[in-house]
């Protein structure tokens, strides 16, 4: 790194340094369920779907009296008045995902006192999608977002025939419904022409091959991603180890790109509340190990949805130069336990891993979870310089930025292979 003669901070003025430097960065945010203008048809934008995000509808259903299935017979408006009016009106919106929405109408300018939702809906009826994604990148401040998507899915998979690449989104090719779920799926794979049968024999393996470059020629992921349930292990005898071993990994190392393993969630513990009904388990990170050191040409994202699990995964990490964990995934995403991941990442992987991703599935997320992660974040990495300084080492300005630029963006191009 050039020595740039800079003055050495002093502890005082470390935090408005980080602060002032991590509201400069441009963060590439590495998961994300949002979508590139020409899939627009499958992204949710706007404040009826910001307000009825799964994570707001749990907290209706603790909040209300409402059944969840006289919940689900409303219109998304008549959600949104319900949702507004008791976790917003009745009560202060005191929690991370409510506190979300409050920020984000403060940064759009709207009210966020509201009775009702009438100010923000006039606002929306105004906005065109483009335009709004723009907007929404600078007030997040991130210059790129990692899509999810699924070749198999039936709203998606059309809407990339002559869909344009788009400088503000990168792809991922989502694998759960072929590993998670191919006994329900493989005949959609038969239907498009691919010579596959439930038993992945190795005729079958290879058209799942085929299904898989076919995508990333269209899609061109910068990673393959899957979201395995809590009780995931490698090896097993079964299906998914087989599909996992003999075509997802191989179609990795084709492509050069990584195999992100999200790892935890105990799917629908609650099935009344539908996307808001997911749960969490610790996972036995054996199968974590078994992948990075039978696989060494293959590179792993790791993103785990177990607090237990996060040391282990640092531990890991500083075993396999082929795992890089990122974000502080779902149920993890709020400042106590960001704050306990942060440190003890930093203290064992220094500036080597990905701090943190939004996850947003409504558009205007990013503005809130990226505020959060910067609040969250500047004093854990002050606290860390300020150490450093204490024990002999000063620290300049242009440290500082040459670590925030690797925790934000260079870890992810070099590990995916994205370019600048
Ligand atoms: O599997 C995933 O990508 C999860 O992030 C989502 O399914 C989950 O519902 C979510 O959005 C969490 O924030
Ligand atoms: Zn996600």
């Amino acid at each position: 790194m050039n020595q740039i003669v800079e003055d050495k901070l002093s502890k005082q003025n470390l935090v408005s340094v980080v602060e002032e430097e991590l509201n400069a960065t441009q963060i590439i945010d590495i998961h994300t369920h949002l979508y590139k203008p020409s899939l627009g048809a499958v992204g949710l934008w706007g404040i009826d779907e910001l307000v009825t995000y799964h994570y707001l509808e749990a907290e209706l259903f603790r909040s209300d009296d409402i059944a969840p299935e006289k919940y689900w017979a409303l219109s998304k408006r008549e959600q949104a008045d319900l949702i507004w009016r008791t976790l917003f009106v009745e009560n202060p919106p005191i929690s991370e995902a409510t506190r979300g929405v409050v920020a984000v109408l403060q940064a759009l300018d709207l009210p966020t006192e509201g009775r009702d939702l009438s100010e923000a809906r006039k606002f929306y009826a105004g906005q065109t999608l483009e335009a709004h994604i723009g907007k929404v990148f600078r007030l997040a401040g991130i210059s790129e977002a990692v899509m999810t998507n699924d070749p198999l899915d039936p709203a998606e998979a059309p809407l990339w025939k002559d869909s344009p690449p788009h400088n503000l989104f990168h792809a991922v090719l989502r694998l759960d419904r072929v590993l998670e779920k191919w006994p329900e799926h493989w005949q959609k794979l038969q239907a498009e022409g691919y010579r596959v049968e439930q038993n992945p024999t190795p005729a079958t393996i290879a058209e799942v091959r085929r299904f898989l470059a076919d995508w990333c020629k269209v899609m061109e992921p910068v990673y393959m991603a899957v979201s395995l349930s809590d009780d995931f292990a490698f090896p097993e005898n079964s299906i998914r180890a087989q599909l996992l071993r003999d075509a997802v990994l191989p179609a990795c190392r084709e492509f050069n790109i990584p195999l992100s393993l999200m790892i935890g969630v105990r799917r629908q513990v609650n099935p009344a509340i539908r996307l808001a009904g997911d749960g969490s388990g610790k996972a036995d990170l054996r199968a974590v190990e078994n992948l990075c050191r039978e696989f060494p040409q293959n590179r792993f994202l790791a993103s785990l949805l177990s607090r237990e699990n996060q040391h282990e995964l640092c531990v890991y990490s500083r075993k396999f130069a082929n795992l890089m964990p990122f974000g502080c995934w779902w149920f993890l995403n709020n400042p106590s336990i960001v704050e306990e991941i942060t440190r003890e990442r930093i203290e064992m992987l220094g500036m080597s891993f990905i701090p943190q991703h939004s996850d947003a599935r409504v558009l205007e997320q990013v503005i809130y979870k990226w505020r959060n992660t910067r609040r969250t974040m500047a004093p854990i990495l002050a606290n860390s310089y300020a150490l450093l300084t204490e024990d002999g080492r000063p620290v300049t300005r242009e440290h500082i930025r040459h670590d925030l630029d690797r925790l934000f963006r260079k870890n992810f191009q070099k590990f995916c292979g994205v370019a600048n």
